[in-house]
């Protein structure tokens, strides 16, 4: 009898750490440029870009004070020259602009204020294509942890039956 409470307890536990694994492959992340700097003209971005391993799906996030900066996606060899009058691919300009990661390639992004590209404030990225799933379904809190295992059961079967198993065999 006591054992099967046991049973009870540990079941949910198990299911729901399997089920984390998989989220957690598949969750975005969200890349602040520049950390708590943001994005400005003291930041060494080439250095704050080789930190991290950029996946599809990520989401880079350029803060700065709107109208002192802005944020440019530029072909290489206009990251290379910063010279806007060609290679632009996206304008951001709101001082909170964020850019999805959606293709595994290699980003180059400038600022286009007079001087700012060429003083530095450029950065490039190699995009890996990360996991199947590009999903940008937010991470459930742990709160919320029971309700997506519950509405995916059909799909969590295998789990299900996983349990069982672990629960009969102890
Ligand atoms: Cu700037």
């Amino acid at each position: 009898m006591e054992d099967k409470i046991v049973c009870y307890v540990r079941f949910p536990v198990v299911i729901l750490m399997i089920w984390f694994s998989f989220l957690n492959g598949a969750v975005s992340e969200v890349y602040n440029v520049g950390d708590e700097n943001g994005w400005n003209s003291e930041v060494d971005y080439a250095s704050w870009s080789e930190k991290y391993n950029f996946t599809v799906g990520d989401i880079l996030e350029f803060k700065y004070n709107k109208g002192q900066h802005n944020a440019f996606e530029v072909t290489e060899s206009t990251f290379r020259t910063c010279e806007t009058s060609g290679g632009v691919l996206a304008k951001y300009e709101s001082g909170e602009d964020k850019v999805k990661l959606n293709e595994s390639k290699k980003y180059w992004f400038v600022c286009n204020v007079t001087g700012h590209c060429l003083g530095g404030m450029r950065f490039g990225i190699h995009v890996k294509p990360g996991n199947t799933t590009t999903d940008s379904e937010p991470a459930p809190s742990a709160n919320s942890a029971c309700i997506p295992a519950f509405d995916s059961w059909s799909s969590g079967l295998p789990l299900f039956a996983f349990g069982i198993l672990l629960c009969l065999s102890s």
